[in-house]
């Protein structure tokens, strides 16, 4: 099976989102990741106007790390920003804070990812609306980011989080409808799980889509801790071609460091 690359997300912020595996001190996160093995570190940030990206940068450095992409999501969970809001201040602000990523991605060589920063389907708006005020950000966004080369993952996640976009296939329509290059898709096998009738299916379907791929067990702890059948998962994946990395997004149980630790070495393990 494909070796892939190795990254775990890395809260640069504050954040409330429970699955952001390693929160706290940046620099202790990233030096520990590195020193573990990995690869690269999911950098999730609020708001990149608010910190000091060169900073940032200087310890990615220091410790060898690649950044594969960039977490979106906490505009949404801290702020309550979406593309998708009834008041077009709100989605004009998502859409301002996905624009402010970019320089900071192509820095970095990273995807945007989009996910809770879609939103929900608001009461009193209907999905049509919804889906047509979604489909705008997204052009608008995607076409802010070509020029510098930087790409967007849209990520199918689960009913219980939002009403939009919950499974590969409507992630796919989605992207055929916007109809930008640079639009593709992360997948997530704890999104998967939850959605998918056959996740290797869904994988297959998704091929050359696929920007980036987020690792958890079907529990949402470390690979591993769950029954999601990984092996198999990996070696569909590595079949579409896609040669990216693996991004552990899962719960910090029993804590992130111990989570961390396990995943590296069972993903090691079960590629050979
Ligand atoms: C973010 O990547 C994700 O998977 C969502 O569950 C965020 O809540
Ligand atoms: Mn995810």
């Amino acid at each position: 099976m494909r070796h892939f690359p190795l990254a775990i997300v890395v809260s640069a912020q504050p954040a409330s989102f429970e699955a952001a595996t390693f929160k706290g001190d940046v620099r202790e996160n990233l030096a520990y990741v590195a020193r573990l093995g990995y690869d690269g570190a999911e950098l999730a940030i609020r708001d990149p106007r608010e910190i000091d990206v060169d900073r940032l940068a200087r310890w990615v450095e220091k410790w060898g790390l690649r950044v594969p992409a960039i977490g979106t999501g906490q505009a949404w969970g801290e702020e309550g920003l979406s593309f998708t809001d009834p008041d077009p201040a709100v989605r004009q602000a998502a859409v301002e804070r996905v624009i402010a990523h970019i320089p900071v991605a192509r820095r970095f060589d990273a995807v945007i990812i989009i996910g809770l920063l879609r939103g929900v389907i608001r009461p009193g708006v209907s999905r049509k609306q919804a889906m047509g005020w979604l489909v705008e950000a997204l052009q608008t966004c995607a076409n802010a980011a070509a020029p510098h080369r930087v790409r967007l993952a849209l990520e199918p996640i689960n009913r219980y989080e939002t009403s939009l976009i919950n499974t590969v296939d409507e992630g796919l329509a989605l992207i055929r409808e916007v109809d930008a290059p640079n639009l593709g898709l992360l997948l997530d096998t704890f999104h998967m799980n939850i959605e998918e009738p056959s996740i290797e299916e869904s994988i297959r379907r998704a091929g050359p889509h696929i920007f980036h791929f987020h690792v958890a067990d079907s529990n949402r702890r470390y690979p591993g801790a769950g029954h999601l059948d990984f092996p198999r998962i990996l070696s569909v994946l590595a079949e579409t071609g896609y040669d990216g990395f693996l991004s552990g997004e899962f719960l910090p149980y029993p804590d992130a460091a111990t989570a961390a630790q396990r995943a590296i070495e069972y993903l090691r393990k079960i590629s050979g």
